[in-house]
């Protein structure tokens, strides 16, 4: 049995090459970093890795995390400029037992020094993109929007979990702002005893409930992956209602020792994919609509 799961339809191809290696036997590690290294290397995807979303002073700055199931160990990347993988760099730092977790110029240092590829993360649209928002925020004050993070968890043949994160951030952040991606119980959370979770949307609302952890503590006592997720959105949202805060930007996804995966979101619909023993699918959920649906990759506008 073999289970993979990642955030948002662009991760479709990415988990598609995934489930077929995961059936031939590679390790959720090694299926959640090429799962998400693909997502990362096509500029299409606007908010992860090459040609991603630049922050206020035009420069791609990416987040990325990797967490060992088996060994509970983490890897994880912040504030990263030039380094065309950033999940490659997560997964070969969760080899340490410390100095795993680097920021800035010291990740861009590991990564020289593991001998992983460096490239210019900026494409001409992800300038243009830039230039167009400099321009309208001075008539609109308004930045922040458009943030996807592609979040992978896998199950392998051999039982064992992993998770990963890959995100350039908020469009238009605070040079050094980082968001939950590459923040070990809020951005994603894996052990494979219990599962693994992992969280998409507004950073600073996802760190305030810790929300991958969150999600595996609930699968921990006994909950299945969609209670799992909705529970942990349901109580975060419950508490910014009662501080008079909307609900915000915020979608989780699950997978639990079995295979079997949930997810919820406060979006209208909050897209995602799963591959299981070869077999993918595309789904929906939206925040009034919490049981997962299969939907055709023509019908979800939404990437
Ligand atoms: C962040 N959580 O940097 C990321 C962005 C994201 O969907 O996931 N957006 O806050």
């Amino acid at each position: 049995m073999n289970s993979i799961i990642g955030t948002w339809k662009m991760s479709l191809e990415g988990i598609r090459n995934a489930s077929t290696l995961l059936t031939a036997g590679l390790s959720a590690g090694d299926a959640v970093e090429k799962a998400i290294a693909l997502v990362e290397d096509d500029p299409a995807y606007i908010s992860v890795g090459y040609g991603g979303l630049p922050d206020r002073d035009g420069h791609v700055m990416t987040d990325a995390a990797f967490m060992d199931g088996t060994t509970l160990r983490v890897g994880g990347v912040m504030s990263v400029e030039s380094v065309r993988n950033p999940i490659k760099l997560a997964h070969k730092l969760c080899g340490r037992q410390t100095n795993c977790l680097l920021a800035g110029d010291g990740a861009v240092q590991a990564a020289r020094e593991f001998g992983l590829p460096m490239r210019d993360m900026r494409t001409e649209e992800s300038i243009k993109r830039w230039q167009e928002a400099c321009a309208a925020s001075s008539e609109t004050g308004k930045a922040y929007t458009g943030h996807d993070t592609v979040c992978v968890l896998a199950l392998d043949n051999t039982n064992r979990m992993a998770a990963g994160t890959s995100t350039s951030g908020l469009f238009m952040k605070a040079p050094g702002r980082v968001g939950d991606s590459p923040l070990i119980g809020s951005g994603f959370y894996c052990d494979d005893r219990y599962g693994a979770a992992a969280a998409t949307g507004l950073g600073e609302d996802i760190m305030r409930g810790c929300l991958s952890y969150e999600v595996v503590s609930l699968m921990r006592r006994g909950a299945d992956p969609i209670t799992a997720c909705r529970e942990a959105l349901d109580f975060l949202v419950a508490r910014k209602h009662a501080l008079g805060e909307d609900s915000g930007s915020i979608s989780l996804i699950a997978l639990a020792p079995d295979g079997s995966f949930g997810a919820a979101t406060t979006l209208t619909i909050f897209p995602f994919t799963t591959g299981q023993n070869n077999q993918v699918s595309l789904w929906t959920v939206g925040y009034n609509d919490p049981i997962p649906r299969k939907a055709a990759p023509d019908e979800v506008e939404v990437d």
